[in-house]
């Protein structure tokens, strides 16, 4: 292309004009930006974070008060926004972290939309999430999945209200800019059965309906019950004799994570020394079932009780110390990291010295 007189222009003026010059045509020159664009380590936004659930959850109780549901407000989220995001109502830079508070009576009507969630129940029972018309049952620690494109309403037909945590992949699938939402044609879904999906597993380990493995889009499972995921910890725990034990929910059918964007976890903290300090790529969001203890991240301590959360931003080093038997539901996005070969995990030798404590607003 010839280069006409504007652009000849251009190439010969000071170093001011220069940089009007592409400021005014949408181009930066890499030689002068402010933030360093590579870092020799990773330099995340996300702050790491606790909120308080003696905070939290009279804010939901109020809420529950004030603000109704129905179609167009849909559900009574509050999500948990990292003060270093700049405003955004998310937790990390991929993942969202909200609790969620449904009264006696009430129905989030049913929609769908491409980034996959999880429910992680905190308090409350009587209440089921009905996905692809399986009504799973939901109770205090149980693991609930909505995968992405599922249809899904939660129905509350007990007499108490019901507080979980709600975990997605949202920011990451808003920065792919593939968010996909339908809401759908009936406030509620039909219900085909209840917790139809745990006949896979109940039924004879080992053995599933022929063709299911095929034909699967994401886990067949569907809900994860806490008495199943404390036995397994208890069994792990007492076989090892570690302070921390961690179990992975994943798909039956590929030994995958449950959900393929971000992993799910419960680790069981027995009272004893801090734990071996590590730090990985990637965010990770904890839910306290119950217990307490403190969390040393990047040398600062955050103390922890039933249902406090928190978040621990990529290459922070992190280790823990209960006070009490805690359980402690975690997800994080390393599955993203190891499908693209971004994982990278470092075990310290010492532990961090404590400089600061947290102290949760
Ligand atoms: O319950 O369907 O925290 O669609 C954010 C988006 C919960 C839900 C959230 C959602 C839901
Ligand atoms: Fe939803």
């Amino acid at each position: 292309m010839p280069i006409d007189a504007a652009d000849t222009h251009t190439v010969e003026v000071g170093y001011d004009e220069l940089c009007g010059a592409l400021q005014s045509r949408d181009l930066q020159a890499l030689w002068s930006m402010q933030t360093r664009l590579m870092p020799e380590t990773p330099a995340p936004a996300t702050l790491p974070w606790l909120w308080k659930w003696s905070t939290v959850f009279p804010l939901a109780q109020r809420a529950g008060e004030i603000v109704t549901i129905e179609r167009g407000g849909d559900r009574r989220v509050l999500a948990f926004a990292n003060p270093g995001l700049g405003g955004l109502p998310y937790t990390s830079t991929t993942l969202w972290g909200a609790l969620q508070y449904l009264g006696p009576g009430e129905s989030a009507p049913a929609h769908r939309h491409t980034p996959s969630a999880i429910r992680f129940v905190m308090k409350g029972k009587g209440v089921y999430t009905t996905v692809d018309g399986d009504a799973c049952e939901m109770e205090p620690g149980d693991l609930i999945l909505t995968p992405q494109w599922t249809w899904h309403d939660h129905n509350n037909y007990g007499e108490e209200p019901m507080v979980w945590f709600d975990g997605l992949d949202l920011p990451l699938v808003a920065t792919l800019e593939s968010i996909f939402f339908e809401n759908h044609p009936q406030d509620n879904q039909p219900v085909r059965g209840h917790n139809l999906s745990q006949r896979l597993v109940t039924s004879a380990p080992g053995l599933v309906e022929a063709g299911a493995a095929s034909s699967a889009t994401y886990s067949p499972l569907l809900r994860y019950p806490y008495a199943d995921t404390s036995r397994a910890l208890e069994r792990l725990h007492a076989e090892t004799g570690e302070t921390l034990v961690s179990v992975a929910y994943v798909n039956p059918l590929t030994g995958g994570p449950a959900i393929p964007t971000f992993a799910c976890q419960m680790s069981r903290l027995t009272p004893s020394e801090r734990t071996t300090t590590v730090r990985k790529t990637g965010s990770s969001i904890y839910v306290v079932l119950h217990g307490s203890g403190c969390s040393v991240i990047d040398g600062q301590r955050f103390d922890w009780a039933t249902g406090d959360v928190f978040v621990t931003p990529s290459w922070s080093s992190v280790d823990h110390q209960a006070k009490e038997p805690s359980d402690l539901f975690v997800i994080s996005d390393q599955p993203v990291l190891e499908a693209l070969h971004l994982h990278r995990t470092e075990t310290l030798g010492q532990h961090q010295p404590v400089t600061t404590t947290f102290a949760p607003v």
